[in-house]
């Protein structure tokens, strides 16, 4: 007998589906278009567990589509700029390049071999040059709608990476998400694209994604765009100089203003050194050199020590009159509101611990039922109750109409207007790194920034670089390339410089699945016809540590090119599926821990299609995996299982009935059509137990007397390899063959589920009372005595042939009698 062979089905089929080449997008002429996209991975090594998972998840998908009859878009690249090719050729003392494209190429003989779905044509690598030639136009037409600009301010800078971050890429503990150092703040002049233009719009397109993305993801971006509704505030400060400087501030609580005792500005801001007395300004700049040390998450700590200075100046409140102090802390940051605030300590426990630490007044302004007095107790009071102190707000009803009313008043005295603020920055994009995409200015100095004309595009990165040449040193090591920095002003030919900057590589990502509707376009970054064809994207798959990071600027991407009429739709992913993570003995892989696991070598053992199996069998899609928890072994023999039916389909074929196994064709039909729903809510790993099911109810069948040439086996079997072809390529394609069809089991088509064998089959079960019969009952053969009895006894031929006499005993023989004593 011939044995289940992995690596002979894998070097079996492989080239043959390589030759057949089944999955081009547009191969189905006429039918319905579906778009199912995986993130594209970053060329660092060989595939890895982490890829393995999203990819057979993401497979199980674009194959089901493939069944259904769809024309499926299911395309692959890879996001091929950025540090690790970088750090590398320092290493190797090479070109970024040699690191870069050498790894795609191993990836993607590690993707062929794992046999995902995917339609190689539109392979694409974005730190090619013609792709990044129109990530390059992108940023010029960013530009030229106002939405990409430069502009000094103190940014993120990993020390180790010796680059700028963007606000998205410091994680929660203020370090990088790259490499893990302590972000500090520097000063640079920085491009930015505007994406707060489109803060609003984010957040209402989020509305629209309730219930087709992950509920975290969603919760993550409203955080991130961090809406606030409340009033801006004018104060006027009396400057040393005898000037009147009118400051604004944000505030959530402009109800509270006649408690606003102090004011604090954000120490690193300017306005901070702008105002400050003569005398003060010494102990100023000392505070801010310390200031630029912390984290932002550690400055908005509450359980901080509260540090600041006293800037010798002081504002007028607006609504009480009084001159109130004017501090500089840096439990206000600079970038946030208006980078400076009316302190209420009474109600805000970070006043208050800084009204603590410098003795300044505290005033209560709402007296919150049964609270403590803040005054005395140090514990500022957030909840609701009854205005106090505030003359025009007293006996108001809520805090709603305190702080509408308290509005009203401020507009109508030109000293505020009510307004809605933004967590959002915009994003920061220049990286002082080299292989990315170099940004297409040039700088004159009599012209100033000066667009690289359209047709000079792309801008390339150039050769002659290597090893050393690429260290960090703060600015970018194109600066120092001469021959390619310094150029001719495309406007007056004077000398002028290049801008030495590349773009942050999620600039890249927020576009390519626009590129792979048309990947060798070179009218411009996409065909808006084929786009029309194939966008948005049907089902998205990816990571969730993206939640934030490229979801959001890929959804900006998309706005603005639907706003420049290059797109019909301006929420590129329809649907979302996030998927847990690959751990080992309870933790995250890591080289420390030792607890890696080597995906080559788990498919060298147990063969692609087990792998897969295992990770789409192991759990829901969104829950992690924990190798050490999962039997790689087991799938091999549930594979060998399903198999050996084929086997026995093959040797038994020639003989027929006319009919079939009924029950038999009943647990496959409920099969198929249960998988269809399960689909829908991405149950895959129920997909898997059901077919696990549908192979052992079809092995019962041939032994336990229908034999191997039954119909209804074949039936079974068939429907166990196209099931099988979602997870296990390999041993689906084999079963398919041996049962006698033509390759590509992945384009057999979904079997029709005939609905009559999905009605429960029934028996007739008898009714007596008093020996005769009185009714009739179809029931499920499997019915419990309780049931049955329960039944019988509401039967309305039964209730009347009772006629209200008391029922002295039932005798129950589920499921065909019911004897009824009365
Ligand atoms: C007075 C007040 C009284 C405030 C009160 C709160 C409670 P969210 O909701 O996050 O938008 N704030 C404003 N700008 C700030 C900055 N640059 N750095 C640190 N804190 C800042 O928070 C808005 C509130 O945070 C504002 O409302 C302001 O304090 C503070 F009982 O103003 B509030
Ligand atoms: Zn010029």
């Amino acid at each position: 007998e011939a044995v289940y062979d992995a690596d002979a089905l894998q070097s079996k089929w492989q080239p043959v589906w390589e030759e057949l080449d089944p999955f081009r997008a547009g191969s189905r002429q006429g039918a319905e278009k579906r778009y199912a996209l995986t993130m594209f991975p970053y060329p660092s090594g060989d595939l890895h567990m982490g890829h393995a998972e999203v990819m057979a998840l993401h497979d199980v998908i674009a194959r089901y589509w493939w069944h259904r009859g769809f024309d499926v878009l299911n395309p692959m690249g890879w996001d091929s700029f950025g540090l690790p090719a970088e750090n590398a050729a320092i290493r190797n003392d090479e070109h970024p390049a040699t690191y870069t494209y050498a790894n795609i190429d191993t990836q993607f003989h590690s993707f062929r071999k794992y046999a995902v779905s995917f339609d190689w044509s539109r392979r694409l690598h974005t730190s090619d040059p013609e792709y990044y030639r129109w990530t390059q136009w992108l940023f010029l037409k960013f530009r030229e709608r106002g939405l990409a600009y430069r502009k000094n301010s103190p940014v993120n800078w990993c020390p180790n990476d010796q680059t700028v971050l963007a606000n998205e890429q410091v994680l929660a503990d203020g370090t990088c998400e790259r490499c893990g150092a302590v972000v500090t703040k520097k000063e640079l002049t920085q491009w930015y694209f505007k994406i707060t233009d489109f803060s609003q719009r984010l957040l209402d397109g989020l509305d629209g994604l309730e219930g087709s993305w992950p509920d975290r993801v969603i919760h993550s971006q409203r955080n991130w765009i961090g809406r606030s509704e409340g009033a801006h505030v004018d104060f006027d400060i009396a400057l040393a100089s005898g000037e009147t400087r009118k400051v604004t501030v944000f505030t959530t609580r402009p109800d509270t203003l006649y408690g606003a005792t102090f004011m604090v500005v954000a120490a690193d801001a300017s306005l901070a050194s702008e105002i400050v007395a003569p005398d003060r300004a010494a102990a100023l700049s000392a505070y801010v050199e310390e200031v630029r040390k912390a984290s932002d998450i550690d400055r908005l700590a509450t359980d901080r020590p509260k540090t600041g200075v006293d800037l010798g100046v002081t504002a007028t409140n607006p609504v009480t009159g009084e001159q109130i102090p004017v501090w500089a802390a840096d439990y206000v940051l600079a970038d946030y509101g208006t980078g400076a605030i009316m302190a209420v300590p009474a109600h805000d426990q970070r006043d208050l611990d800084f009204a603590q630490a410098f003795g300044l007044p505290v005033r209560r302004v709402i007296d919150v039922a049964g609270a403590e007095d803040p005054e005395e107790t140090f514990v500022a009071t957030t909840g609701d109750g009854a205005y106090v102190n505030s003359p025009a707000l007293e006996g108001l009803g809520d805090k709603a109409t305190g702080i509408s009313t308290i509005i009203e008043k401020l507009e109508a005295d030109g000293r505020g207007t009510g307004t809605v603020n933004y967590r959002l920055r915009d994003w920061l994009l220049s990286r002082q790194r080299f292989w990315g995409a170099p940004i297409p200015i040039i700088h004159c100095e009599k012209c100033g920034e000066v667009p690289v004309p359209e047709d000079q595009l792309p801008v390339r990165l150039p050769e002659n670089v290597r090893g050393a040449d690429l260290k960090p040193k703060g600015v970018s090591p194109l600066a120092a390339v001469a021959d390619w920095v310094n150029v001719d002003c495309p406007s007056c030919g004077g000398p002028a410089t290049r801008d030495s900057d590349t773009m942050d590589t999620f600039v890249d990502s927020s576009w390519y699945f626009l590129r792979y509707c048309s990947p060798d376009y070179t009218d411009g970054p996409f065909d808006v016809e084929a786009v029309r064809e194939w966008g948005p994207i049907d089902q998205y798959v990816g990571g969730m540590e993206h939640a934030v990071l490229h979801l959001l600027y890929a959804r900006f991407f998309t706005y603005v090119l639907h706003d420049m009429g290059m797109l019909d739709f301006e929420e590129p992913f329809t649907r979302l599926m996030g998927q847990g993570v690959v751990i080992n003995q309870g933790k995250k892989m890591s080289k420390s821990l030792g607890n890696g696991v080597n995906l080559g070598e788990q498919i060298d053992s147990f063969g692609v299609d087990a792998v897969r199996l295992t990770l789409v069998f192991a759990s829901p899609p969104e829950d992690n995996i924990d190798w050490a928890d999962v039997s790689p072994q087991g799938s091999v023999r549930f594979l060998q299982r399903a198999w050996r039916l084929s086997g026995d389909v093959a040797s038994a074929a020639g003989v027929s009935f006319a009919e079939g196994d009924v029950a038999l064709r009943r647990v496959t039909h409920k099969t198929l059509h249960d998988v269809e729903h399960l689909m829908e809510t991405y149950r895959f790993n129920v997909v898997v137990a059901r077919t696990m099911e549908l192979v052992n109810a079809t092995r019962k069948a041939i032994d336990s007397g229908c034999g191997p040439a039954d119909p209804a086996v074949r039936e079974a079997t068939e429907a166990v390899a196209i099931l099988l072809s979602l997870v296990a390529p390999y041993t689906a394609e084999e079963m398919w063959e041996r049962l006698g069809h033509t390759p590509t089991v992945a384009r057999a088509g979904w079997p029709a589920v005939d609905e009559a064998l999905l009605v429960e089959e029934t028996v007739t079960a008898v009714v007596q009372i008093a020996g005769k019969v009185k009714g009739r009952l179809e029931v499920p053969p499997s019915i419990s005595e309780a049931e049955l009895e329960a039944l019988a006894l509401a039967d309305e031929a039964v209730v009347r042939a009772i006629d209200g006499r008391a029922v002295r005993k039932v005798i129950v023989r589920a499921p065909k009698l019911v004897n009824i004593v009365v």
